[in-house]
């Protein structure tokens, strides 16, 4: 098989010290680092909001951060302000070997709609064409790894599967939020949709 290596929003606002810090987040760029010589192809992620973005809370006068609203694309957590286009919390962590990355998506950048996946936003429809550049270079095995597992790293592991690649997530090199249960709820949606949970 061929097989690419996806890094997910490995930033300063998801590690600690940053706006949305999860915790133990800068932990798993060594590791990341590793695996990148044995890919076939390098993709990373970028969430990347203009300011004023509608999964911020400060967007929702009188919402606090980490509820929940409804979107006309359904329910959304509302977040911190986090990942800024251009700020230093939307930059990559400064340890990770971002010269090795072969492509880097951005996603978040539409003001009405939040983008965990790094295949499809929120709606589960609009792409962000990764699935095309990936089966256009003949990928068909993914290993997804970063922050933050129960929510970005899930959701492009559940669209992986979806599209058709063997997934694993390497679980030992992501970190979660974990909000309500929201990682025993991740473990059992992926190992559900068939993706491989590794922890190394
Ligand atoms: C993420 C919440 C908001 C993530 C991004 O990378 O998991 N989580 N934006
Ligand atoms: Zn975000």
């Amino acid at each position: 098989m061929s097989h690419a290596l996806i890094v997910i929003d490995v930033q300063n606002d998801f590690c600690p010290g940053g706006a949305l810090a999860v915790a133990d987040g800068d932990a798993i760029v060594p590791g990341i680092n590793g695996l990148m010589a044995d890919a076939a192809a390098v993709v990373l992620t970028q969430d990347w909001h203009p300011a004023g973005h509608s999964s911020f809370a400060s967007s929702h006068p009188g919402a606090d951060p980490f509820s929940m609203i409804e979107m006309p694309y359904g329910p959304q957590v509302l977040w911190p302000d986090h990942c800024i286009q251009g700020s230093p919390g939307a930059a990559f962590h400064p340890d990770l070997a971002v010269e090795a990355g072969q492509m880097i998506v951005r996603k978040g950048f539409r003001p009405g709609i939040d983008s965990y996946s790094a295949f499809f936003e929120n709606d589960k429809t609009t792409p962000t064409g990764l699935d095309g550049y990936l089966k256009t270079r003949g990928i068909d095995a993914v290993t997804l790894v970063g922050l933050a597992t129960d929510f970005c790293v899930q959701f492009s592991a559940l669209d992986a599967a979806r599209l058709g690649f063997a997934t694993t997530v390497r679980m030992d090199l992501c970190r979660a939020i974990d909000l309500d249960g929201s990682l025993a709820a991740a473990r059992s949606a992926m190992a559900a949709a068939g993706v491989t949970l590794s922890e190394g």
